[in-house]
């Protein structure tokens, strides 16, 4: 009688190895009907996968809401922003960035990333880039010095403080610091004076820099009640009460 793939089953061998009972069948020939049903599977399987990459975050992301708007922000006098350089200023002990811009995040209650964020704030021609650096509590900011001369990185703000000492850009591991506290750290360099950065450590995975001229835009938000907050400068923080359901589209400024 000749032998007939039974699908699945027929990838065991057909008879049992210790006792020898049963005939053994060739596995080629023993496989090609399987073979060709498991292509199908494992294409069936592919496809869903794709569908599940492609389809399913583009629907869940319909599902989320946006905010955008606008913050008026302090008027200056007109300064290019260049490569998105702000300079920190000073003044009356309160900091700022120069032009002035704001960080817009929501506040609420929200899981904690399975995997901590890292994120970087580098030294080179003598400046921090970026000057100002917001991110979610939790989060391991990386110091790398892309200069040719030493930095010596130290902060003495509440929400951290720390001295990463002198070290040149060969320095491996790149020295490190793991923000878990929220709030506002000044960075400075012990060597260069003028050097300056600010980091905004935010209980929230939602948060976006304004551009220049204020404008924001967050998107993927949850729905539920919350507190729209406008970081303006060091002792400026605007804010908004904001309800979002599915697909809502609010618009806010804060004036
Ligand atoms: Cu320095």
């Amino acid at each position: 009688m000749p032998w007939r793939c039974r699908g699945v089953a027929c990838r065991r061998p057909p008879y049992d190895v210790k006792t020898g009972v049963g005939k053994r069948r060739p596995y080629a020939r023993q496989c090609v009907g399987t073979a060709q049903r498991e292509i199908g599977v494992r294409l069936h399987r592919y496809v869903l996968a794709v569908a599940w990459i492609f389809v399913l975050p583009a629907s869940t992301a319909l599902a989320q809401a946006t905010i955008e708007g606008r913050v008026i922000l302090p008027k200056t006098r007109a300064t290019p922003v260049v490569n998105q350089r702000y300079e920190i200023i000073a003044k009356g002990g309160v900091l700022s960035t120069n032009p002035p811009l704001a960080v817009v995040y929501l506040e609420g209650s929200f899981p904690k990333p399975a995997v901590p964020a890292v994120a970087q704030l580098t030294q080179k021609g003598l400046t921090f880039i970026p000057s100002i650096l917001p991110i979610q509590i939790g989060t391991k900011v990386e110091f790398p010095n892309l200069d040719d001369t030493y930095h010596n990185i130290f902060s003495f703000s509440p929400p951290k403080r720390f001295d990463l000492g002198r070290y040149r850009s060969d320095e491996k591991p790149v020295p490190s610091q793991t923000f878990d506290v929220a709030g506002l750290v000044t960075l400075r360099c012990d060597i260069h004076e003028h050097m300056r950065a600010l980091i905004l450590i935010i209980d929230s995975p939602h948060f976006v820099m304004t551009d220049p001229d204020g404008n924001f835009r967050l998107t993927g938000l949850p729905p539920g009640r919350y507190t729209l907050k406008a970081w303006v400068d060091s002792r400026t923080t605007r804010e908004h009460a904001v309800e979002l359901s599915r697909d809502t589209a609010l618009r806010v400024d804060f004036p």
